[in-house]
């Protein structure tokens, strides 16, 4: 019997999909800059179908790599050839919130607009966030540790999780859901899961920690004169605002891209070189507190603040339409960093002549989350030349003490670069474990660590 056959006598042959017509669309990256080839794509339905899959790869010897919704940006969601694909879109399980411990158990296959639907109608919302909620699921929010809008108040997906069922490489289920926030006892296995992007073990449900819904909601778009006029603002609006959920930033030229690829219209009546975004979140409305801040603040050039739903979505909009904007007009080189926010206006200034000096044709878009020095460094017209433009971008975050991938994950973009920012002995520590639980190395090869 072939594997093939045998995954189908596991799954069903619904569940194993070898028509190239489909399996093309999981086999190339959200950017279209990274691509594989799977030998096919299973389906499985629950972690005893993961297990049954992963057995019987590791029987044939064939690699495992693992897709949530395929919105990764650093391309580890893209098969080495020759794996299976194993994509968790079926294991979209919801199950009753906990209304009374706030905290909820849902599938690897969620996206984060189910959860966010299925819990809000009990007064509880999902601590982090973003732009492809539509798209990504939990467990690859999860396995990326995934950041987003609001980790200036509730912290990564790593702190929004409280146990996790998972498939290890030798089919072992392993089940952590019962939700304790308080519990001691031992290596803390759930947390290492986050992060480890596919590589220690297949996630088939989560149990997350939830958050109070804020109704209470007002968005102000802050146009300012630079990137450290903006870090001032973020900072003095830190102090005074406890209800202070999200601080964003972009430029003159993102917002320019973005308009030309939307219908959306000028913000303010004059182009501004920088924007602030901020949102504040409280039980009551927040308005008149976010206006008092921002007039008492010195280096706004002006400022516009929304505060019904419409008029919220249509600010976050010329920030959220940034990717979407970038990769309608070319498949860009995406480079997810952070930098100590002392550094971040300085790192801003040298950015565009590191790159230009490795692709003089390179346009650079920045963007990103402000509160936590997160750049999204999107270099269009410079594929060609990916790996000088990531070696030039990397190098000078690390010169400043930042990290190469703040958010997004190491995947098999950046994987050659790891040791910018972790030391030797962090990676002999992660290749010691990644042995342990794989030694092998059939889960997402490629994916995170360096080749040995
Ligand atoms: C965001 O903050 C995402 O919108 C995507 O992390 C960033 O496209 C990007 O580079
Ligand atoms: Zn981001």
């Amino acid at each position: 019997m072939t594997l093939e056959d045998q995954l189908v006598e596991a799954l069903g042959a619904a569940h194993v999909v070898t028509d190239p017509e489909v399996t093309a669309s999981y086999e190339t990256d959200w950017t279209g800059r990274f691509r594989g080839s799977a030998r096919c794509v299973v389906r499985p339905g629950d972690a005893g179908q993961v297990a049954a899959v992963v057995r019987l790869c590791g029987d044939a010897g064939v690699p495992i790599c693992v897709q949530g919704g395929n919105t990764g940006l650093v391309g580890a969601s893209v098969p080495v050839d020759g794996a299976v694909l194993l994509s968790t879109a079926r294991m979209s399980s919801l199950a009753a919130v906990d209304e009374v411990s706030a905290q909820v158990t849902v599938g690897a296959g969620a996206t984060l607009s189910a959860v966010q639907a299925h819990v809000r109608p009990t007064g509880l919302d999902v601590g982090v966030d973003f732009a492809a909620r539509d798209s990504c699921t939990v467990g690859g929010m999860v396995a990326t540790n995934a950041g987003g809008e609001r980790v200036l108040r509730y912290g990564t997906m790593r702190a929004q999780l409280l146990g996790v069922e998972a498939v290890l490489a030798d089919g072992t289920i392993v089940s952590r859901l019962g939700g304790l926030p308080k519990d001691n006892t031992g290596y803390d296995v759930v947390s290492l899961l986050a992060g480890s992007e596919g590589t220690l073990g297949v996630l088939t449900r989560l149990r997350l920690r939830l958050v109070p819904l804020l109704a209470g909601r007002a968005v102000a778009l802050v146009a300012v004169n630079d990137t450290g006029a903006a870090v001032a603002l973020v900072r003095m609006l830190r102090d005074r605002l406890p209800s202070l959920e999200a601080a964003e930033i972009f430029y003159a030229e993102g917002l320019a891209l973005v308009r030309s690829q939307s219908a959306l219209p000028a913000p303010f009546d004059q182009e501004h070189p920088a924007y602030v975004l901020v949102e504040c979140a409280q039980r009551v409305d927040p308005t008149d507190e976010l206006l008092e801040a921002l007039e008492a603040a010195g280096a706004v050039r002006d400022a516009t603040v929304a505060s019904d739903s419409r008029g919220r979505h249509a600010l976050w909009a010329y920030r959220e339409s940034h990717t979407e904007a970038i990769n309608a007009v070319g498949v860009p080189v995406k480079l997810d960093v952070a930098v100590p926010l002392p550094a971040l206006a300085e790192v801003v200034a040298a950015l565009p002549d590191a790159i230009t000096a490795v692709e003089p044709r390179a346009r650079t878009i920045l963007f990103g989350h402000v509160n936590e020095g997160n750049l999204h460094v999107n270099v269009l017209n410079a594929v060609d030349r990916g790996e000088q433009v990531s070696d030039a971008v990397l190098r000078l975050v690390a010169s400043y003490g930042g990290s190469i991938s703040a958010e997004h994950g190491v995947g098999r973009a950046k994987r050659e670069w790891l040791s910018l920012s972790r030391s030797a002995e962090e990676i002999a520590m992660m290749r010691a474990i990644k042995r342990a639980l794989d030694p092998r190395g059939l889960l997402n090869p490629g994916v995170l660590l360096p080749e040995d």
